[in-house]
């Protein structure tokens, strides 16, 4: 059961995703383009919003402020959005037929299987698109170079496609698979984003001094993120986690064992409490305890 305040800032994430997809993509393009926007859309619905909540809560926590104190076209809201754009491009994407060819996602059809191929390869790269502009409309200037840079790092050859490379040769070569190896998969398959976003919302509070601690605490809780994706996978069925399970042989659980990799959770989890209890803020508290008991 998730508390209040997560709900809220969940609806105010998504609000503001609609929002600016409307506004954005409001010109009337005739019908083909205009099934296409639905096909956009329908790609950013659902989820957990998890990283733009992190990004959210860092950012609020730094600069003492309320949610309430947010106005839609704050530079802090437009990365959220940008945020959870590219985790929709990069899901999508990770759909389609030639990656890991899923039917389920979020509790739903993927996008592919509900659009057909070419319109989900496109619809990912329109949102992948949608982040430059919102990211160039960021207010200083500075502050949107050093974004730009931390969340292309969290894409390009050292993030999520580097992965996808490496994840496909693993696939192959499975015995060349070491525990150290796939804890450096996980980083740039999962734990860049969660990262990013992290550091998207101390950057953006401008309360810095502490960036380093906050990479480690990033990078830990990212890791953890994708330890509980891997034992979802096993620990419950497709219909409970609303996508796809099993199949894959390389994951955390089947290098380490199910306990073990419960074990290396908790300690991750208990690690990123000791980083962020300095902060006092009890909703990071609870992102950092739900990344680890989460059930989706
Ligand atoms: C798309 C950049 C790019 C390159 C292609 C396909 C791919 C390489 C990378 C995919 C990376 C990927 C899909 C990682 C999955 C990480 C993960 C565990 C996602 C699930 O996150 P949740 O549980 O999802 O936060 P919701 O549905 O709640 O948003």
């Amino acid at each position: 059961m998730l508390p209040n305040w997560y709900t809220t800032y969940k609806d105010k994430v998504e609000l503001q995703i609609e929002k600016y997809l409307d506004t954005y993509l409001s010109i009337p393009m005739g019908r083909p383009l205009d099934e296409f926007k639905e096909i956009v859309k329908y790609s950013v619905k659902w989820g957990k919003k998890l990283r733009a909540i992190f990004a959210l809560e860092f950012y609020l926590t730094l600069s003492w402020k309320d949610i309430a104190d947010i106005k839609w076209d704050d530079d802090i809201m437009k990365l959220c959005i940008a945020i959870e754009l590219i985790h929709a491009f990069s899901l999508v994407h990770d759909d389609l037929p030639c990656m890991d060819d899923d039917d389920m996602r979020r509790g739903e059809l993927t996008t592919w299987k509900k659009y057909w191929e070419y319109k989900a390869l496109l619809a990912g790269d329109m949102l992948i698109t949608l982040w430059f502009e919102l990211l160039s409309d960021i207010k200083d200037a500075h502050i949107s170079r050093e974004l730009t840079k931390l969340i292309t790092h969290s894409i390009w050859f050292y993030g999520m496609v580097g992965w996808q490379i490496e994840d496909m040769y693993y696939e192959e070569y499975m015995s060349d698979l070491d525990v150290d190896t796939l804890c450096k998969l996980h980083y740039k398959k999962t734990g860049k984003l969660i990262e990013a976003s992290i550091l998207w919302g101390i950057i953006v509070s401008e309360e810095k001094g502490n960036i380093d601690v906050f990479k480690d605490f990033g990078r830990k809780i990212g890791l953890a993120f994708q330890i509980k994706d891997d034992l979802l996978d096993v620990e419950w069925t497709a219909q409970e986690v609303g996508k796809s399970v099993g199949g894959e042989e390389k994951w955390f659980v089947y290098l380490c064992g199910v306990e073990h990799s419960r074990q290396k959770l908790h300690e991750l989890i208990t690690e990123c409490w000791e980083m962020s209890k300095n902060l006092g803020s009890e909703k990071i508290d609870f992102l950092v305890e739900y990344v680890g008991k989460r059930r989706k």
